[in-house]
């Protein structure tokens, strides 16, 4: 085969010109921004993909069109490395550099690329595409798909996808199927088989009940979810709302982060009874957070922090009985609320650490125990387990009930990525098994009240953070006054941090009270708007 890099450039010159020079950087999950300055991103990360793909030996490779939490006129990228895991830390500068190069240097730069990682161009390449339902995403992956074949590539669109959908495709494609089929039927087969053996035809068990209202966000994971509905045996019933049918706009008052961030129902909330179990999940569906009303009609949530608890709990539970040695351990976030650590070390006695935001971070981390269980507190995790821990598990369910139910749990989990159905079902799960209800599962320990606010500036990148993004390092003193602040809070803990999503810093902040909590949050907003070039409107209480 022999390729031409002249192509590369002729297909961004006519079809998808650089249309700004304003500098675009790699951010948590990718690039992202608004839609219509993508189309280069696009097309450049298509080309992106079919190197690291022929680097990796002709691996596949997965590019996901989604701006998951992000309002509708945003769009953006997330890149699958073969093991489904996030694109190598080591690649990150290289696309940057890639969507920034102008269109005049963009086939020297490419060469440079190929030469620099010793890249044999003729060799093989695959990469899968898919995308989520924004409007403008099946235009973003034209220019993906394109950028494969300027590189005479192959390339396989997947359509409308979870973002988890699409790294089971392409791990089940590496492990040539040993994962499952990379098809949307094996991806539902693998997940609902595991569900309904999980259950064993025990639908109702103690408190817990069949039931569960599903807020889909107007986005993918709605249209997902009635598919698994239709296919699943009736195991469990659930209603569908926000399922992005009519004006309803995506993650737009609905959604994980909605619920989760301003700790309240998404729209279009049925009245229900007090304790009725509900999922919130983001627009791409890899985050999920529950939520519920209690008997006065109070809003309560349930997060990420919640469900790694339930989990872990209920894994070690299961090991322990199971009689085998495996070490275990938790990956937390700075945004991790200090109730659950506290839970965690000191009732669970699990070992915890915490990383800085971003599901790259927190799966590489968990990767270095027998069972990793990861969660951000907005609902964005999963579990995964070594090689060393399913061969141990598969000897044990010989002879060990619990054993079995451990191996079956393994085929219900996406150890891919974060997987908003996968994580709801392994919930439901457990609290099936355990007879619990939402009343049970709080009722663990007591959420210290915390509150997350948006400043925006006019630069967030003056802001650098250290020691798991739990210090500010920039602009100076800004972290003296935040420690001044906080020293007047019982149990005060706050920090800032610049968002890889969207062009704002992050304000985090709890303490002993609702109200100190929210005094809190504003006194630290104010000094991010004073001291790191504050632009919009003045903060209110
Ligand atoms: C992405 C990442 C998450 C991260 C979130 C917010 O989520 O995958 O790990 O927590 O962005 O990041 P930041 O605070 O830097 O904006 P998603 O669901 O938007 O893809």
């Amino acid at each position: 085969m022999s390729i031409n890099l002249r192509t590369v450039y002729a297909f961004a010159r006519e079809m998808y010109p650089k249309l700004s020079t304003e500098y675009i950087q790699y951010g948590t999950a990718g690039f992202r921004g608004k839609a219509e300055f993508l189309d280069s991103v696009m097309f450049r990360m298509g080309v992106l993909a079919t190197l690291r793909s022929r680097f990796r030996g002709g691996a596949v490779i997965g590019v996901m069109i989604t701006a998951s939490h992000n309002p509708e006129p945003d769009n953006g990228v997330k890149l699958v490395d073969p093991k489904g895991e996030m694109l190598d830390a080591s690649w990150e500068s290289i696309a940057t550099d890639l969507v920034n190069v102008s269109d005049q240097d963009l086939e020297q730069h490419v060469a440079k690329i190929i030469k620099d990682n010793s890249i044999d161009i003729t060799s093989s390449s695959h990469v899968f595409v898919g995308m989520d339902n924004r409007y403008h995403s099946p235009r973003l992956l034209k220019a993906v798909a394109d950028g494969v074949i300027a590189l005479k590539g192959n390339v396989r669109e997947f359509g409308i996808v979870t973002t988890p959908m699409l790294h089971f495709f392409v791990v089940a494609a590496n492990t040539k199927e040993t994962y499952g089929k990379p098809t949307e039927e094996g991806y539902y087969e693998k997940l609902i088989k595991a569900f309904e053996l999980l259950r064993n035809g025990q639908l109702e068990n103690g408190n817990y009940k069949n039931n569960v209202v599903f807020d889909g966000a107007n986005g993918v994971g709605a249209r997902k979810m009635l598919q698994f509905i239709k296919r699943m045996n009736k195991s469990l019933n659930i209603s569908v709302i926000n399922q992005g049918i009519g004006p309803g706009k995506i993650n737009d008052e609905c959604g994980a982060d909605y619920v989760k961030v301003l700790q309240r129902p998404p729209i279009s909330m049925p009245v229900v009874e007090p304790f009725t179990r509900c999922v919130s999940v983001d627009g791409d569906a890899d985050r999920v957070v529950y939520f519920f009303t209690n008997e006065k009609g109070e809003f309560q949530l349930l997060d990420g922090d919640r469900i790694a608890t339930l989990v872990a709990g209920y894994l070690m539970d299961l090991v322990t009985r199971s009689e085998i040695d495996l070490r275990l351990g938790l990956v937390q976030t700075a945004y991790a609320n200090g109730a659950s650590t506290d839970y965690i070390v000191n009732e669970l006695k699990f070992p915890v650490s915490c990383v800085p935001t971003g599901v790259k971070h927190l799966h590489h981390k968990a990767l270095e125990y027998d069972i990793g269980v990861y969660f951000e507190a907005n609902g964005h995790g999963t579990i995964v387990f070594s090689d060393h821990a399913k061969a141990t598990i598969a000897t044990a369910s010989e002879t060990k009930a619990s054993a079995k139910t451990l191996l079956l749990l393994i085929d219900l989990i996406n150890e891919t990525v974060g997987d908003a159905i996968s994580d709801m079902l392994l919930v439901e799960t457990i609290l099936n098994h355990k007879g619990w209800d939402v009343k049970d599962w709080i009722s663990t320990y007591n959420d210290l009240p915390n509150r997350q606010l948006k400043i925006k500036v006019q630069d967030r990148n003056v802001i650098e953070t250290t020691n798991a993004e739990r210090v500010c390092v920039k602009p100076e003193g800004l972290q003296t006054e935040i420690e001044n602040v906080v020293s007047n809070y019982k149990r005060g803990r706050a920090f800032v941090r610049p968002s890889g999503t969207e062009d704002i810093v992050r304000v985090y902040a709890e303490a002993a009270t609702k109200e100190d909590t929210e005094n809190l949050a504003y006194e630290v907003g104010v000094l991010v708007q004073r001291l790191a070039g504050g632009v919009g409107p003045e903060l209110t209480k």
